[in-house]
């Protein structure tokens, strides 16, 4: 007896309009793209695409009918990554450009199989594409609306709680923020599935890719702006959690106030200027050994800026003294002296054994 054939009625041409299969009706299936989906989760070998049209359909029934079985088994488990927004983006936090992040948003449950995905980016011309990263483990949450959280290491200098990123991305290179474009892509970078370009007409690339999260496959034209990176404010996609792309000038917009990012596990991190280091503990102006003094008195306990406290964690300790010798000779804060000049002995006696073994030779 031959098993029940599966009824699908491919869609004629190439698979360009991929959102059919998410979108509802199962019997209007486009073949071609169920086919991708297995080879970019790495299901099956690499397959040409082949040509399909209703006079074949006999013969290509059987074959047909058990790929096609295989990718609803696939979309069964859920376990993709194609249905993603890039939701989220800043270039530079207060000018500080190494400090970067990216955030995605899951339009669908089942989109955390990040190993088959890649995160690039393009200068202004839309050539001289960076690999930002490979995103090459899987996330345990997978829920319609769940993030992923895709930072450089600086950024977590400017969030107001310890930051936990899902992966490490490579820095955009600063020249690409004035007009650029940053995608999601399969591991291969051979499908776009979402990109976002900023510049406006200063980016010439090309704004195009798969259909599957953008009815027309073109999410240009770019936003007029360039990528933020220099307040705390991030450039946000203003759709719900499973909404298309329409265009990127219609998509995005600045965040009201300081970005908050969230990471695959629901934890959020507010982007927030931290307060700069200062060793001046007197106020005077000048880094010296009468700071020295102030931190050693109070090393080991809680305490303010005149307490010693040069990085406002609350604590005296051993990270104060640091920034103590850093910025000694300077007059604190940004302005860390270009020449540090060496503590003189007894300080630098102190330094070695630390407070309380200067407390015991009575330097206090
Ligand atoms: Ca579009
Ligand atoms: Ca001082
Ligand atoms: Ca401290």
């Amino acid at each position: 007896m031959i098993g029940p054939l599966v009824a699908f009625q491919p869609i004629a041409g190439s698979c360009a309009r991929r959102g059919r299969l998410e979108s509802g009706n199962p019997t209007q299936v486009c073949l071609p793209k169920a086919i991708e989906d297995l080879r970019d989760l790495g299901r099956i070998p690499i397959m040409k695409r082949m040509p399909f049209d209703l006079g074949t359909i006999s013969v290509l029934g059987i074959v047909g009918g058990a790929l096609l079985t295989a990718a609803l088994d696939a979309r069964r488990v859920d376990a993709s990554f194609h249905l993603m927004q890039i939701e989220q983006v800043i270039g530079g936090v207060n000018g500080d450009t190494s400090a970067q992040a990216i955030q995605l948003r899951m339009r669908a449950g089942g989109q955390s199989i990040l190993s088959a995905a890649s995160v690039r980016a393009v200068d202004a011309s839309g050539a001289n594409e960076v690999l930002l990263d490979n995103t090459d483990r899987n996330l345990a949450g997978s829920s319609l609306g769940d993030r992923v959280l895709i930072t450089t290491p600086n950024f977590d200098k400017y969030t107001d709680v310890a930051l936990v990123s899902d992966f490490t991305m490579a820095p955009l290179p600063a020249s690409y923020l004035a007009a650029g474009q940053i995608t999601f892509e399969n591991s291969s970078g051979s499908t776009t599935y979402w990109s976002l370009s900023w510049g406006g007409a200063g980016f010439t690339g090309s704004t195009t890719g798969s259909a599957t999260n953008d009815l027309d496959g073109d999410f240009g034209p770019p936003i007029e702006i360039a990528l933020p990176s220099d307040s705390l404010q991030a450039l946000l996609f203003q759709g719900t959690a499973n909404a298309r792309s329409s265009t990127n000038l219609a998509d995005y917009a600045l965040t009201a106030g300081a970005a908050v990012f969230t990471n695959n596990a629901g934890n959020s991190f507010t982007l927030t200027q931290p307060a700069v280091d200062s060793a001046d503990f007197n106020e005077n102006g000048i880094v010296d050994g009468a700071d020295f003094v102030l931190w050693q008195r109070h090393a080991g306990g809680s305490g303010g800026l005149a307490e010693g406290d040069a990085n406002n964690s609350g604590n005296v300790d051993g990270d104060d003294l640091a920034i103590w010798r850093s910025q000694y000779g300077s007059s604190g804060g940004n302005a860390a002296a270009t020449a540090v000049p060496e503590p003189h002995s007894a300080l630098l006696a102190c330094l070695c054994s630390g407070a309380i073994a200067c407390r015991r030779k009575g330097l206090r």
